[in-house]
């Protein structure tokens, strides 16, 4: 321990370094809330910092978890007792926004929010946006790839990453990739880099792609008296040719929640809601809300229209955003699940799962991102009851099952982290596996950045 701390001592000035429990205690977990300790906590301010981390850590053994602003739904940001913490919050300059290159260069610390607006106030866009866009890092976002309400027309965040320079494990530093859209030389190691969940390397600097700000935006939503109706007329949305940047779903239960923070009462007939979000210029936006309207009210929506002020909108988006926070307040505890299924198996996914949690007696909610068909599923439960917790398993690993069989993958957007590790073997074969060890023996051959997160344990040394 001692030992530790004196390396670190002798790598980063005394202010970067801190160790009160209150602050490591924090720092040592992330939205999983799988508690977490950690020897000390590095709070870096420049590339030279965490390159000196990094040499500390190579000459004296302890491993280092990287992390952002601990929004990963996974616990790829919690750490042990006898790890390093390596908070990167504090490298939050935005360093270039270049108009005619279309990219900005930033730190991995800047929060996505803030790079958005400050994007934004120059007439670009930088589209992707996870729902926790406006307390989660630009680096945390690229280390988990994450996803978000934007992604059916504009894609995620690895389809925005063209640049990294990174920190590995021995403390040399590699610029990758560079401000070209286009760029075929050599194996794509940015992308490798994109969801490697600071396993594989540290983001010193990223190059993003930006592209210019849609002129408008509308906000549409269309309550429907199914469940799986606010699915389907998600399907009528694209069939009718329209590509919406935002499609969300919410089942009645999510609605439920929301719905005093929005002053709403909800009608008895609603099961289901669709929120749509459409952009482009004026008069495509102003065309494409009406055909939605008329496509939702052909797909049986009871109530179908237009957010009626910026302020109804951004109320609206606010909620949804807020959903994952709210819903835990209905129970003692949730589990959230990230199911991806292709589009057209959704709404039986959905409906296989929620009888799946029924028969174990397990509540199971559903939101997301019925555009992607990504979607969010929250167990409820008591951890205090052993038959709850074993129903719960049950109901997860049915889930799973209920995805995986329909071609879907087991997370869209959240990542593996320490919960997906074991359940990651039924979604990627064995050779792959050993793909994926290979490349990270290859980044990190002593296993010192984010040991045992992102793949499954060995079977052999229980790791
Ligand atoms: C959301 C987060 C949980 O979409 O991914 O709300
Ligand atoms: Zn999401």
């Amino acid at each position: 321990v001692s030992q530790t701390l004196d390396a670190l001592t002798r790598a980063v000035p005394p202010e970067t370094i801190l160790t009160d429990p209150a602050a490591r205690a924090a720092l040592a977990t992330d939205e999983s809330k799988i508690p977490g300790d950690c020897l000390a906590v590095v709070r870096p301010v420049t590339e030279a910092q965490v390159v000196a981390v990094l040499r500390a850590s190579a000459e004296h053994g302890f491993s280092i978890v990287p992390r952002g602003a601990g929004t990963a739904a996974t616990g790829a940001a919690v750490s042990r007792a006898d790890q390093v913490v390596l908070d990167l919050s504090a490298m939050n300059r935005i360093l270039e926004i270049d108009r005619r290159d279309l990219v900005a260069v930033v730190e991995p610390g800047v929060l996505t929010g803030a790079l958005q607006a400050a994007v934004e106030e120059q007439g670009l866009f930088y589209p992707p946006d996870p729902a926790s866009s406006a307390i989660s890092t630009i680096g945390g976002n690229v280390a988990t790839c994450a996803g978000g309400l934007r992604a059916l027309k504009y894609g995620v965040t690895r389809d925005y990453v063209l640049g990294i320079r990174a920190a590995l494990a021995d403390g040399s530093v590699v610029d990758l990739g560079g401000r070209n859209l286009k760029s075929v030389v050599g194996y794509d190691l940015v992308r490798l880099l994109v969801g490697s969940e600071g396993t594989l390397a540290v983001f010193l600097r990223l190059v993003l792609r930006l592209i210019p700000r849609p002129a408008a935006f509308e906000t549409v939503l269309a309550s429907f008296e199914t469940v799986e109706g606010g699915l389907l007329a998600a399907d009528a949305l694209l069939a009718a040719g329209l590509l919406p940047r935002a499609l969300e779903y919410l089942d009645r239960d999510v609605l439920a929640v929301v719905a005093p923070a929005l002053g709403e009462k909800l009608g008895d007939r609603v099961q289901s809601r669709l929120l749509v979000e459409l952009d482009g210029s004026e008069t495509a936006v102003r065309e494409d809300a009406g055909r939605a309207l008329e496509v939702l009210g052909k797909a049986g929506a009871i109530e179908a229209r237009r957010a009626r002020t910026a302020v109804e909108r951004d109320e609206l988006w606010l909620a949804r955003r807020s959903v994952s926070k709210t819903v835990r307040t209905l129970a003692p505890a949730k589990k959230s699940e990230d199911l991806g299924v292709p589009r057209s198996r959704l709404a039986e996914a959905i409906a296989a799962i929620k009888a799946a949690g029924r028969a174990e007696g397990i509540r199971v909610l559903a939101y997301g991102h019925a555009g992607d068909a990504n979607l969010h599923v929250n167990f409820l439960y008591d951890p205090a009851s052993p038959q709850q917790r074993a129903g719960l398993e049950r109901a997860i690993a049915a889930a799973r099952k209920e995805a995986l069989a329909r071609g879907g993958t087991i997370s869209g957007e959240h990542g593996v982290g320490l919960l997906k590790r074991e359940a990651m073997r039924d979604e990627v074969g064995p050779r792959a596996l050993d793909l994926m060890r290979g490349v990270k023996r290859a980044f990190d051959p002593d296993d010192r950045l984010n040991p045992g997160k992102a793949l499954p344990p060995h079977e052999t040394d229980g790791d």
